[in-house]
């Protein structure tokens, strides 16, 4: 008896260490899929999933398009699915096109994270509608991220004058809550009069044509808020080729090292800079959490650093600052 339990002691320990030996040779690979390869935002998003992946040894993908444009992310989605990653962290591009193509992954078993925007209504795990699938949403609060920046434009404008949005376009989650809060909020001041959004595609340059095209009609123009990276860059093109820096006051959403040099020169006030490397290492934690039998939060907001001239060369300022 005492030989056969003795055994039986050793088979237990060998078979104890060979699940810890398959556990730890499991490597996860999980995909991020940014909204456009060439944006600092996503690059800094990466740096903060690459910094998580390194720190549980999960192996990342990160795989784009280089327009921010569904119609050129669903094929890297599909080709993503193929490859079949352990899990998916995606931006996606539009609220609605985006959802057919995440159930395919849904389908094929692999778990999806959305990372800055979301599909459907954003509200994951509900059992309601048909885009609650994705396990978590990880990213700014837009609508106040759009409070802020009406705020900030309002005080630099003294309060009244007008104004509009340079947008991206309709149906991406983010750029549309920024809208949102910004004009919400500026219902708060009776004297600013907010003139039509202009979408410019996420392109920098219809940014800045449609920006002069507006202050030709509007002479009188006050403030613009560029709520993304590319609509600000472009925005605040557009004032300095008009000769209005200074005059015309800009607030941008995101910070890349180029606005952080416009609002050194007084071309822009104000940046609201996200935080993406947070996003991107909470997306691949949370993608790890789950893979390894952990429940994961439905959703997990990250925060704001807002820049302007008196303290954007504070070092714990300028760390938000993104990355090229
Ligand atoms: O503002 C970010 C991101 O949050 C948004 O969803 C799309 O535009 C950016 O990537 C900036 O270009």
């Amino acid at each position: 008896i005492v030989t056969a339990l003795a055994a039986l002691a050793v088979g237990a320990t060998v078979l104890t260490s060979s699940i810890a030996a398959q556990a730890q040779d499991k490597k996860f690979t999980v995909a991020l899929i940014p909204g456009i390869t060439t944006d600092g935002f996503y690059i800094t998003m990466r740096k903060g999933a690459e910094a998580a992946a390194k720190a549980v040894g999960v192996d990342l993908v990160f795989q784009g398009a280089p327009e921010f444009n569904p119609v050129l992310q669903v094929p890297v989605l599909d080709a993503i699915i193929a490859r079949k990653p352990d899990a998916i962290l995606i931006a996606p591009t539009d609220k609605v096109q985006l959802v057919e193509p995440l159930k395919k992954a849904h389908a094929a078993g692999i778990p999806v994270i959305t990372v800055d925007t979301f599909i459907g209504t954003g509200n994951y795990q509900t059992g309601a509608g048909e885009a609650d699938f994705p396990l978590s949403y990880i990213a700014s609060d837009n609508v106040l991220g759009g409070r802020i920046a009406a705020r900030a434009l309002a005080k630099s404008i003294g309060e009244k004058g007008k104004v509009y949005v340079s947008n991206v376009k309709p149906g991406v989650s983010t750029t549309d809550q920024r809208e949102e809060g910004f004009k919400d909020e500026l219902k708060n001041f009776p004297n600013i009069e907010v003139l039509e959004t202009q979408f410019n595609d996420n392109d920098s340059n219809k940014a800045a044509s449609q920006l002069q095209a507006v202050f030709a009609r509007n002479p009188d123009l006050a403030g613009i808020f560029g709520a993304n990276l590319f609509s600000a860059i472009g925005a605040a093109n557009g004032v300095q080729q008009a000769g209005q820096s200074g005059k015309v006051k800009v607030v941008a959403f995101d910070a890349p090292p180029s606005i952080v040099d416009n609002i050194k020169t007084g071309l822009i006030d104000i940046a609201i800079a996200q935080h993406p490397a947070e996003i991107g290492y909470y997306g691949l934690i949370s993608a790890f959490a789950h893979l390894t039998g952990q429940s994961i939060p439905v959703s997990i907001g990250t925060g704001f650093t807002v820049m302007d001239k008196d303290n954007v060369d504070k070092p714990e300022i300028a760390q938000f600052i993104y990355k090229d």
